[in-house]
């Protein structure tokens, strides 16, 4: 767990930060939440400037999110092999440790530069920027950014990216939006990836994956497909070809996106939880 994000506060805990909690003050007189805060606003900060690095190329930054092994290095590496030649392509790699996933990149002969976040379960904007300026991005249309497996935190960070894409893998049930709201809530695509292997589960329907998704309100697209057996990478990539002509065309206009967050999805701010009670 982190230090920054502020899931290691809980409902549990949470009274000994707020009002005359015990913890509520550091030693110079701030308050620990004042302390969170003020991170998050850091990060808010840094991630603008990361998108400006963007919007000056035209280049569309897409934020990869998913449990561990949903298959987000494997879709990096179908997409890179389909798009070789049609787009410029850079990949920024988020994991606790190892190299692996950066490397499996790289054999794809595409730039990739991988961030250790050792302890932290989450990307943020300053280890984003850092990697950014190691990034050749002359040529490049398209930056994924693979967020470190978990579907909690990684939410709650604004990197400077345009786009949230969510992956959901058919072995982990079809509830997931369900269960992890502020996850789901902040996607602006929704892939059911791994459907190479529906036939052999009894209980996963896409159907109730997408039901799940827009009782949250979320009104992101939802693509199904197998990036290992083939069926729905023709999708994927029409949505990709089209989010790149509109990012170059934005930044033509000298305007910017920010990935489209349903609200109740600032994980990080608890305070407003129990202020929406949308369905
Ligand atoms: N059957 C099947 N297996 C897949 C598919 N995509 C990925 N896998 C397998 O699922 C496992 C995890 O895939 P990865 O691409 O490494 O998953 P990831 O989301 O990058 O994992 P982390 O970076 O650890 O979060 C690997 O064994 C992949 O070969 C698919 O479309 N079908
Ligand atoms: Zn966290
Ligand atoms: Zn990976
Ligand atoms: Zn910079």
């Amino acid at each position: 767990m982190c230090d920054t994000c502020g899931c290691n506060i809980t409902p549990g805990n949470r009274h000994l930060i707020i009002g005359e909690g015990k913890l509520a003050r550091t030693e110079d007189g701030r308050t620990a939440v004042s302390v969170l805060q003020g991170l998050l606003s850091e990060n808010d900060h840094q991630a603008a400037h990361n998108r400006e690095h963007f919007d000056r190329r035209g280049i569309l930054a897409l934020n990869l999110m998913s449990s561990p092994g949903a298959g987000k290095t494997r879709l990096l590496e179908a997409t890179i092999d389909a798009l070789k030649g049609e787009l410029g392509i850079a990949v920024i790699e988020g994991d606790l440790e190892t190299e692996n996933d950066a490397e499996r990149v790289r054999a794809r002969g595409v730039p990739a530069i991988q961030i250790a976040t050792g302890s932290a379960c989450h990307l943020d904007a300053h280890m984003v920027h850092d990697a950014l300026h190691h990034l050749p991005l002359e040529g490049v249309d398209i930056v994924f950014i693979e967020n470190v497996g978990n579907l909690v935190c990684p939410a709650s960070f604004d990197l400077g990216h345009h786009r949230n894409v969510i992956l959901l893998s058919v072995v982990e049930g079809d509830d997931k939006p369900a269960k992890y709201p502020v996850m789901f809530r902040a996607a602006d695509l929704m892939l059911i990836t791994k459907t190479d292997l529906l036939p052999f589960l009894d209980d996963f329907e896409p159907a109730a994956a997408e039901r799940h998704l827009r009782a949250l309100a979320c009104e992101a697209p939802v693509l199904q497909l197998s990036a290992s057996k083939g069926p729905g990478m023709e999708e994927w990539l029409g949505w990709l070809r089209g989010e790149a002509a509109a990012q170059r065309e934005r930044a033509t206009r000298g305007e910017s996106l920010r990935p489209s967050v349903a609200p109740d999805a600032h994980g990080h701010d608890h305070d407003h939880a129990h202020h929406h009670a949308h369905p």
